[in-house]
């Protein structure tokens, strides 16, 4: 007989915690802890994860954020097909999509009665075409639910900023809600909070900024919504049932709070928040939102998506993953194949579950309809649960034999609300003695869902020390997975002198190419940096000997080196970090001092654009939205780098055509931020 037997049949109340269980009478469930989710917030949260698609005049013109004054007619997908992407967004255990009906450019992907700038006007399906409708259609037909991205700021519309916009936002609110979206459930309402000020507003080209908290009169849109849908989600606005994680690269804070309180910082919530505002982590998977060809090759990589989900919906956040539909009207191959195998990944990852039937022992019971039973009983809607009084204990899980395991899945019953604040998992070692798991996760807040990855240890016993909370604890779920190693493709950085560093984890060995051959575990080994001072691509992939496994590949095209560059502009800079090709230190430029940065290459190139990057680390600051480019004192680009405040990424300028030259001239019009001073984590040329 083992220890979990033993127990079973075991019965000294108060000692023993499963014994307690069935010596106690029911009891009364626990009272709520404030504030509470709704019904409808708590059926949202259950679907985990949903699609966005991105699709628009910018797809056609190679845009993030369209001015609004590109014309109607280059919107022109050859293949359109909605059906495709729900097909692909279903496969990859997507419960709902949600579409850029209008964005901040202001064209419409339906036929809207209250403007010109749309579908209609466009040779796609010779202005028959009504893309709402489609997506509608397909979301019916698949049964996958359907939500809409509406954006407030509309840069086409002349009567932006004045009482007449308004009227026009409220009315296509309703010509969405009334006229497309009969018999199918309408999940989320997504109303973007951005702003850029200045737009072509029917020809004026000019800022304008308004009030968002009064103009766009939110209540009222909120209140044409939920007539027909009452259990829609809000995103933004002034009366939103969810709240923006706070970045767009798909993570949480590792402690997250559903409680929320304004000025909380929207990675974490707050244990005081006084309402309930679950966080929805939006991303990309690209690194653009619309579709850019040149970002073929920058699709997200499997083992970083895999982590965005640990680190959305494993940290009680839901996620919301976006496609940016290519130019003939569909999800780009390349996307589609890598999320299957994102889906495929997770399904072996949560294959098995190691817990199932296993009877937990728990150190306090509130009574018989609240045993720890349930905790592994798949039912949702039962939990265990303490006395009042009690806010520290364990559970305890004991295996038949040495089990190997490397996840816990966590979930507390948030009808009654969020509790717990800190939490321990141990292992039983050899000798019989419990030890801290190994893991890089804290262990503060659970909520909805808590997934904790860890070292793999083979035990017979699994103990979860539940050690502050905001009430006593009601768990309904405690699930434990040994997931398969993920091979990660390793990292490929070079410095401005051309020395290429590569990493990869612990253990993996690293095989890499230069001539533009795809790597196999037969490729030149690294074992030391290696020099390429010269334009080239690297090409590596991490390899596993002990069970012959490969990552993905990793690639980066790297140009001239920066060591021979000058500063010229700021006299007396260096400004090293801007060129040193590590893209996490970053120079910042005093925009009193000076507004440009002017480098000397060391020598003359045909140069084709340029690349910037802003820093993006978690405090930074003055991303430059507006630029001006002159090669030898002429003239090359202007424009903005739009969406650049929200999503710090690489910007990339090509030159309308190649220009000779070795001063480049760049002059910061404005940045996103209204900083003092410029960031440039990164600049360097392309060239021919
Ligand atoms: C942001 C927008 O500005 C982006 O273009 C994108 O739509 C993203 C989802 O939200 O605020």
């Amino acid at each position: 007989m083992n220890r979990y037997t033993l127990l079973r049949f075991t019965c000294i109340c108060g000692a023993v915690a499963l014994a307690a269980t069935a010596c106690r009478k029911e009891a009364k469930a626990p009272d709520p802890v404030y504030p509470i989710p709704t019904q409808a917030q708590i059926d949202w949260q259950k679907m985990e994860t949903y699609a966005f698609v991105h699709f628009g005049l910018n797809t056609f013109n190679d845009l993030e954020w369209g001015y609004g004054d590109t014309p109607a007619e280059t919107f022109n997908p050859t293949d359109l097909d909605a059906e495709q992407w729900v097909r692909i967004i279903q496969a990859a255990g997507f419960k709902g999509v949600i579409l850029t009906a209008k964005h901040h450019d202001g064209f419409t992907l339906w036929p809207s009665k209250y403007t010109e700038y749309s579908v209609k006007n466009s040779p796609w399906r010779n202005g028959e075409g009504d893309m709402v409708r489609d997506l509608v259609n397909a979301c019916r037909k698949y049964g996958l639910k359907f939500g809409l991205y509406l954006s407030p700021w509309d840069r086409n519309h002349a009567e932006y900023g004045r009482p007449a916009y308004t009227e026009y936002f409220q009315n296509q609110i309703q010509e969405l809600i009334n006229g497309y979206c009969d018999s199918i459930e309408l999940f989320e309402y997504w109303f973007d909070g951005a702003n850029g000020g200045d737009g072509y507003y029917g020809g004026a080209r000019e800022k304008r900024s308004i009030d968002p908290n009064s103009y766009y009169q939110y209540e009222r849109a909120v209140a044409t919504i939920h007539a027909k849908f009452p259990n829609a989600m809000i995103f933004g606005g002034t009366e939103p049932t969810i709240r923006w994680v706070g970045n767009e690269e798909g993570w949480a804070g590792q402690t997250d709070w559903a409680p929320y309180k304004t000025g909380d910082n929207p990675h974490y919530g707050s244990p005081n928040g006084t309402e309930w505002l679950p966080a929805e982590c939006d991303v990309s998977i690209r690194p653009g939102w619309f579709y850019h060809p040149r970002e073929d090759q920058a699709v997200r990589s499997l083992s970083h998506l895999v982590n965005i989900y640990y680190q959305s919906v494993g940290r009680n956040a839901t996620l919301l993953m976006n496609f940016p539909v290519a130019l003939n009207g569909k999800i780009h191959p390349l996307d589609s194949a890598r999320i299957m195998e994102w889906r495929q990944v997770l399904d072996e990852q949560f294959q098995t579950n190691l817990l199932a039937g296993i009877e937990a022992e728990a150190g306090n019971v509130r009574g018989s309809n609240f045993a720890p039973e349930a905790l592994t009983d798949g039912d949702w809607d039962t939990y265990w649960a303490t006395d009042d009084s009690v806010t520290r204990t364990a559970v305890t899980f004991t295996f038949d034999s040495l089990t190997p395991v490397n996840r816990l899945l966590l979930q507390e019953y948030i009808p009654l609300g969020q509790r717990v604040s800190k939490f321990a998992v141990e292992y039983l070692d050899s000798l019989n003695q419990w030890q801290p798991i190994q893991t890089e996760d804290t262990m503060t807040t659970i909520g909805y869902k808590r997934i904790i990855r860890f070292e793999t240890v083979a035990t017979e016993g699994l103990r979860v020390q539940f050690q502050e909370a905001r009430g006593p604890l009601c768990i309904n779920n405690i699930e434990a997975y040994l997931a398969p190693v993920l091979m990660v493709e390793p990292s490929i950085r070079r410095n401005a002198a051309g020395t290429v560093f590569l990493s990869a984890p612990i253990g993996a060995e690293i095989h890499y190419t230069t001539d533009g051959s795809t790597p196999t575990p037969q490729s030149k080994l690294f074992t030391e940096p290696f020099e390429m001072p010269y334009k080239g691509t690297v090409q590596a992939i991490s390899y596993d000997p002990t069970f012959h496994k490969s990552s993905a590949v990793a690639s980066h095209t790297f140009d001239i080196p920066t060591a021979a560059f000058s500063v010229v502009t700021p006299e007396g800079e260096k400004a090293s970090a801007a060129f040193d090709g590590n893209p996490s230190t970053a120079w910042y430029l005093l925009l009193s001092k000076s507004r440009e940065l002017e480098f000397d290459l060391g020598g003359t190139y045909t140069l084709t654009g340029l690349t910037y990057a802003p820093d993006a680390n978690r405090w930074g600051m003055g991303p430059v939205s507006k630029y001006r480019i002159f090669v030898d004192n002429r003239e090359v680009a202007h424009g903005e780098f739009s969406n650049i405040k929200a999503s710090p990424i690489e910007q990339l300028v090509t030159f309308p055509q190649p220009i000779e030259g070795r001063r480049v001239r760049f002059v910061v019009e404005a940045t996103a931020d209204d900083a003092a001073s410029a960031s440039f984590a990164e600049i360097t040329v392309l060239t021919r």
